[in-house]
């Protein structure tokens, strides 16, 4: 049996019931046969596989903490520090009733191979708790925050891992942790990203991942012969990412027709109102079924939908394993041209490969979203030095970030045979930095 498929199996064995952890780690490893049959004795004899599939460190704590009518409910908190090799671990936290070990393991195992896309130096981390904020009052909320990082603080530090938002995080959540760490560790460091800009957050950053993923199609339609203005745009998702996606795509001259939630989806004729939309979700912390109240035109339906609608590009922004092998046929009936994923893995494996065997551009996550991490690491490079970066110093780093991303995915999936499977060119280029700093380490 191959070196990858032996690790495949043990990984699956060794992890029961991660379904997502195994997803995540099948995909990365079918992308690296070439590399891993170019070197396979030296990775055998190394185990470096194995090293690269086992978290370095993963702790799982309890999160107790008093509701509004004071009774005590307990969460679970995770932290999984997958990999340091390239520098300090680097990925975010999410707060969201799905949240259980695999599902934190697989993000932490892509957040590796994006990190490492960036150029930037940060090793691969993720956590989160199964704690759900929908419906929390602000108090609640803070009484979550300070007691998860209430046991997390033992584990992070500037120089040692750096969370940041995902699902459920964003400025509110990463304020109230970030003051919580201050009190007990007594220093005021870069020891979480996403901060607000009064103490120490980055212009852009919140901007960055949805912006991101825009520049990075953007170049890749360019390098295909495609222009992005004109084309008519689907998100999913109506959160951080998908909300700056909608903002960009528009700055570019797209119309974006579609947003979701959990509960419903948004077609909007005339293209999304991105004003109404922030203030349904950033300010009221509401539900789409509102939107309508903002646009009497627009259509608000039930359940999931967005891929019904016809367009040229498809940019899933919401969660894992929305876009599946349905929804990519009826993608490719309809003519899309492009999915780029704004989530981490929002498409299935069956799903990739038909629209890949399809002729559709396809950038995964961990390439077309780093644009959020990557300025996250520009957050950290700007609290180390002691000093701020202007927006447009911010954005237009971001903007060459996701330009070399392009090129370098380009270019490895050229040099191993592949143009223009962007797949392996992510994994592989993600893939050949860290193993080679873990050469250069030995055996740890
Ligand atoms: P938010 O919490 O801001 O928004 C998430 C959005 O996705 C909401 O509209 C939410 O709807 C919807 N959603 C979440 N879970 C589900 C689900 N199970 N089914 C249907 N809809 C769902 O998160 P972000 O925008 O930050 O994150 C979105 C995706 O992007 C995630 O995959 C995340 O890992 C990834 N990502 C985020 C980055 C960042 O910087 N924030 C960086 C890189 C990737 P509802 O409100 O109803 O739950
Ligand atoms: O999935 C991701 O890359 C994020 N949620 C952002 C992580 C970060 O450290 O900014």
């Amino acid at each position: 049996m191959s070196y990858v498929d032996e690790i495949y199996d043990r990984v699956v064995k060794e992890n029961p019931c991660e379904p997502e952890f195994h997803q995540a780690v099948k995909e990365v490893l079918d992308s690296l046969r070439p590399v891993v049959e170019a070197n396979e004795a030296q990775y055998r004899r190394d185990a470096l596989l194995e090293r690269l599939v086992n978290p370095e460190r993963q702790i799982k704590f309890r999160v107790p903490w008093i509701d509004d009518n004071g009774n005590v409910q307990v969460n679970t908190g995770y932290r999984v520090q997958f990999n340091s090799a390239i520098g300090p671990y680097k990925g975010g936290i999410r707060l969201h009733p799905s949240v259980n070990l695999g599902i934190i393991k697989f993000l932490g195992f892509e957040q590796i191979f994006k990190n490492s896309l960036t150029g930037l130096p940060i090793g691969g981390g993720k956590g989160g708790s199964d704690f759900d904020p929908k419906g929390k009052s602000d108090r609640e909320i803070m009484s979550f925050c300070q007691s998860f990082m209430t046991e997390l603080c033992k584990y992070i530090g500037a120089d040692t891992d750096v969370p940041a938002g995902d699902i459920g995080t964003g400025a509110r959540e990463i304020g109230y942790m970030f003051g919580q760490y201050k009190r007990i560790r007594n220093v005021f460091e870069g020891v979480l990203t996403g901060k607000g800009l009064a103490f120490g957050g980055s212009l852009a950053r919140t901007e960055a991942t949805g912006y991101g993923l825009l520049y990075i199609t953007e170049e890749m339609l360019k390098c295909n012969g495609h222009a992005i203005a004109g084309k008519t745009v689907l998100v999913s998702g109506s959160g951080n990412v998908a909300i700056y996606a909608i903002e960009k795509a528009q700055q570019l001259g797209a119309k974006v027709v579609t947003c979701s939630d959990s509960t419903g989806w948004v077609y909007d004729p005339e293209g999304i109102d991105v004003a109404a939309l922030k203030e349904i979700k950033e300010v009221k912390r509401a539900r789409l079924t509102e939107y309508k109240s903002y646009r009497p035109n627009a259509e608000y339906h039930e359940g999931k939908g967005v891929w019904t609608v016809k367009a040229d590009i498809a940019l899933p922004c919401a969660t894992q394993n929305e876009l599946n092998l349905d929804d990519a046929k009826t993608l490719v009936a309809n003519g899309v041209i492009a999915v780029c994923e704004g989530a981490n893995m929002p498409t299935t494996m069956e799903a990739t490969e038909y629209l890949q065997a399809n002729g559709v551009y396809f950038i995964p996550g961990k390439a077309s979203n780093a644009g959020g991490v990557a300025t996250s690491a520009l957050e950290m490079s700007q609290n180390s030095g002691r000093m701020g970066w202007s927006f447009e110093q911010v954005d237009e780093k971001l903007r060459n970030i996701m330009i070399n991303i392009f090129h370098n995915i380009d270019n490895a999936s050229k040099k191993y045979g592949m143009e223009g499977n962007y797949v392996a060119g992510a994994n592989i280029a993600g893939f050949e930095k860290v193993v080679s700093a873990m050469n250069a380490q030995g055996i740890v």
